[in-house]
């Protein structure tokens, strides 16, 4: 394999620079054709640093127009510039002030990191080395300097001059030219720059803290589109209020602004006052935007606004300790929306996307740990084991801590690493300090990689009325982890008596138990609870309180007693889904199930659907069957995609058929003559609605695709429309030719809806997929420079299309494999994160696991980028 450097950076290996840079001043001569930029870098040698020293900055394909220190142009031999950065070989050893002048090409950046230009808008993207591709600098994150940027650009093409912190200035250059002049006052990694020259619009609005200042917000957006950020507008001020009642955090500047441009590598970018969003995730209207779209703006953000205490204010010491700002903001977007919305239903979709994106990685040749101790490239490590598995880790510490315990040790981190650069160390020691506890084992939540398997096996004594739970641990190793170490499982539970009712027990002994809360800290043990008067039935894991894969051997009966009884709606939820997988494993493995088995779920189903209590939201989390990929997940090895795609269908149509009239009935019942709103309770009667629209079509219900063919055509918000035209594709019903033709009609010329047509498209599992994929990536009209439509379509294919993707003639791959070699020139990190939808291949049958092979040998063989070279390796081994 021919790649870029090869090189692998260590945590062991990190020490201080021997210089800082402390204050920053750019100024940015911005011209259609090209942008100059001169940076003035304030540097101090440390203490101990030796004269003679070298100054080393990184730099990434710049070229270096002039440089002068403390006014004095260095001559040839002081330097030496190339493509990865600059060194001054004996810097003065004092304070001083190195200017460097360099022209950058932002028309061609098609990689989007650095500046770049996205439809017209001059835009940035620093995290995590972006910085480098701008100017000379000591691009790490824990030089910490103050910010002053000046911008000139031509008027006409960019009214909009934007970059981080408050404008101290502003005028007319001659020329057609105009100026402005930014300054944070806040110490700033240079991953947090930003800036931004464009013609745009925008909305504002204020927000007054709790000590009373007044925050200029405004969201800017192309002209035209404004209507559409308000949604945005109203979840950034709910943010705002959120996290000074929950955490005591008050916004510290005076102005907070955010931009949508269309071409952007990830969600957003949390660049201190000035953060950045790829317009998917900001703009919202009801004929365009589902459901899921206006979730997805609300948590992203709060998410991005959250950073700036978790991440800007306080910030990472080096990139190994990504998640410390990652996991936790993550973790508080998660209660952002638990305390806005119904805190069950976003545990249990937060849970199934873990399980969906996060086990699998952990699962399988890209696992890591939350906190790497080695990496060829960092953009590879933006993954859901760091986000999503982060914020559990931050779950199970306010679990074992309690709400007051954790808030101490929030605000002690705060206390202690404000305006710092720190660790996952110095996390969890004011944890450990403020609440007085040892946390030493539950680090290893950060180090080590894979799910644990948490298997329960319980006995009930009658004679000596005592009820034993065997609870033992493991975890399978991973790549470069040979040997795993016991984990500290927060475990939830309860045990409920024969009525359904909660059961007390007189004594406990065998495990760490705090009321509700089992701790445990070591590869087995056996908790006995005395006084026990009958068999319990125990509701293990409430509200998924470690992330674990759980392992049973309850009954269907009692996981439907559960279903039925259990007070923690997580577990009720949990056991239909359980009873659902288990006729579909067993089937899928040759053994078909009995009609009693199959009834017992439709009537537990049924008395769901019926009930007066739970809400429309959660019902329509329950009424359902695990999908495709996590039947995959739980049979885990000689996958035969077919074959599952198969039984899901059948075990849906007996489960669901005899329904058929409730369904129906429901669907009615729920139609709703209010105008469209994206509060919870409307949200969660419109999912109901169109799961049960959902559940008609798999059933097969007479007249079901007619009534989906009806709903999309008088659709009168987007939410209902993409419903009905995603199940009709699901189902293959003779009406979807005719849908997405007339949505390619009717949407064609908003990008964003576009995304959605591409999408849908992409996850239909029939033959001619790949084809109809090739004829639109053909179209020359096809933007293959912007990563939402390249994810929309080919991103969706490789993780949503299990049986299309992993065909057994090696097709779905070869297509994949084609499209990463091709878009690895363009954007590596479009094409590296598309590529991960591979790290299924080991869990599949021998015929598809060599068709995947020969598809990734055939990458091999190209000349890659450091992205996709990393992953490819990773992936295969070596
Ligand atoms: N810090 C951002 C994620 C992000 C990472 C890299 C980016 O560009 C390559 C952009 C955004 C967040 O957590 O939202
Ligand atoms: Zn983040």
């Amino acid at each position: 394999m021919r790649t870029e450097t090869e090189h692998t950076i260590y945590l062991k290996d990190y020490t201080p620079s021997p210089y800082r840079i402390v204050s920053v001043d750019l100024d940015f001569r911005i011209l259609t054709e090209n942008t100059r930029a001169r940076a003035q870098l304030t540097v101090e040698p440390r203490d101990d640093t030796a004269p003679g020293t070298p100054l080393v900055l990184d730099g990434d394909g710049l070229v270096l127009g002039s440089i002068a220190i403390d006014g004095a142009p260095l001559v040839l031999s002081a330097y030496a510039a190339n493509d990865d950065g600059l060194t001054v070989f004996e810097p003065p050893l004092r304070r001083f002030v190195l200017e460097t002048e360099v022209t950058l090409q932002p028309e061609t950046n098609t990689k989007l990191m650095g500046l770049y230009r996205s439809s017209g808008t001059w835009c940035t993207q620093c995290e995590p080395e972006g910085f480098r591709r701008i100017t000379y600098y000591l691009d790490r994150p824990d030089n910490l300097a103050v910010f002053k940027v000046r911008m000139t650009a031509p008027l006409d093409v960019a009214p909009v001059l934007l970059a981080n912190g408050n404008l101290v200035d502003k005028g007319d250059a001659g020329d057609g030219m105009h100026y402005a002049v930014w300054e944070d006052p806040f110490p700033k990694p240079a991953y947090l720059f930003a800036l931004v020259a464009g013609d745009l619009g925008s909305i504002t609005d204020s927000f007054i803290t709790g000590s009373g200042r007044k925050v200029d917000l405004g969201i800017y957006c192309t002209h035209g589109k404004e209507d559409q950020c308000l949604w945005a507008m109203d979840s950034l001020k709910r943010s705002m209020a959120w996290d000074e009642r929950r955490f005591g955090l008050e916004y510290d500047l005076d102005v907070f602004n955010i931009v949508a441009v269309s071409d952007f590598n990830f969600g957003a970018m949390e660049n201190k006052g000035l953060n950045i969003f790829n317009d998917k995730l900001v703009f919202a209207k009801p004929d365009t935007a589902t459901d899921g779209d206006y979730d997805g703006i609300e948590r992203v953000i709060a998410h991005e606004y959250f950073h700036n205490w978790t991440g800007n204010r306080v910030t990472c010491r080096d990139w190994f300790q990504l998640c410390l700002k990652e996991g936790l903001t993550v973790y508080r977007d998660q209660e952002f929306t638990s305390d806005e919305r119904s805190r069950a239903v976003k545990r249990i979709s937060d849970v199934a996307t873990l399980r969906r994106a996060q086990f699998p990685e952990d699962g399988g040749p890209l696992a890591h740990p939350p906190r790497p101790d080695q990496f060829r490239e960092i953009n590879n490590f933006y993954t859901t084991t760091v986000y999503e598995k982060g914020a559990e880790i931050v779950r199970m510490l306010a679990t074992l801590l309690g709400e007051a315990g954790f808030r101490k040790g929030m605000d002690l981190y705060f206390e202690r690493h404000d305006g710092e650069a720190t660790t996952i160390e110095a996390f969890l020691a004011a944890f450990a300090d403020a609440n007085g506890v040892n946390l030493d084992q539950f680090k290893t939540w950060y180090l080590q990689a894979g799910t644990p398997k948490l298997t329960v096996n319980e006995h009930y004594d009658a004679d000596r009325q005592t009820y034993t739970l065997k609870l033992t641990q493991e975890t399978q190793p991973t790549p470069g982890q040979p040997n795993k170490q016991a984990l500290v499982l927060p475990i939830k539970f309860g045990l409920l008596g024969p009525n359904g009712s909660p059961m007390g027990w007189s004594e406990v002994s065998g495990a760490e138990v705090r009321d509700d809360l089992i701790v445990l800290n070591s590869a087995m043990a056996e908790v006995t609870f005395t006084g026990i008067a009958n068999r319990p039935v125990a509701s293990l894991l409430r509200g998924f309180s470690a992330p674990v894969v759980l392992e049973s051997q309850s009954s269907q009966q009692d996981q439907l007693f559960l279903a039925r009884h259990d007070s923690d709606p997580f577990n009720r939820w949990q056991a239909l889904q359980d009873v659902g997988m288990a006729l579909a494993v067993a089937a899928v493995k040759g053994t078909p199930w009995s009609d009693a088995s199959v009834t017992a779920l439709s009537e537990a189903l049924a008395e769901t659907l019926g009930s007066e209590t739970l809400d429309d939201a959660f019902k329509a989390l329950a009424l359902n069957i695990p999908d495709e990929q996590s039947i995959g997940r739980e049979i885990a090895t000689d996958i035969d995609p077919d074959k599952i795609h198969a039984v899901r269908g059948k075990l849906l149509h007996a489960v669901f058929e005899p329904l058929a009239m409730q369904l129906l009935a429901t669907y009615n019942a729920l139609a709703s003559t209010t105008p469209y709103a994206p509060d919870a309770l409307s949200t969660g009667r419109r999912s109901l609605r169109n799961r049960m629209l959902g559940l008609l079509l798999a059933s097969e219900a007479a007249g079901a695709d007619m009534l989906a063919a009806q709903q999309y055509g008088n659709a009168t918000n987007m939410t209902d429309r993409m419903a009905a035209l995603a199940s009709s594709t699901y189902a293959g019903t003779p009406q979807v030719a005719g849908m997405l033709a007339d949505f390619r009609t009717r949407f064609g010329g908003d990008p964003l809806v576009l995304d959605k047509w591409l999408a849908v498209t992409a996850a239909a599992p029939r033959d001619g997929v790949i084809e109809d994929m090739k004829a639109i990536l053909a179209d020359p009209s096809f933007p293959k420079t912007n990563p939402n439509r390249l994810r929309s379509l080919v991103g969706t294919f490789a993780m949503n299309n299990p049986t299309q993707f992993a065909r057994a003639d090696g097709a779905g791959f070869r297509f994949v494999a084609e499209f990463v070699t091709e878009v690895d020139k363009i954007n590596p990190q479009v094409a590296a994160r598309v590529l991960t939808g591979f790290r299924i291949w080991p869990m599949l049958d021998s015929t598809r696991r060599d068709a995947a092979k020969g598809a990734l040998a055939a990458l091999q063989a190209t000349a890659l980028s450091r992205n996709v070279a990393d992953i490819l390796t990773r992936m295969v081994g070596g």
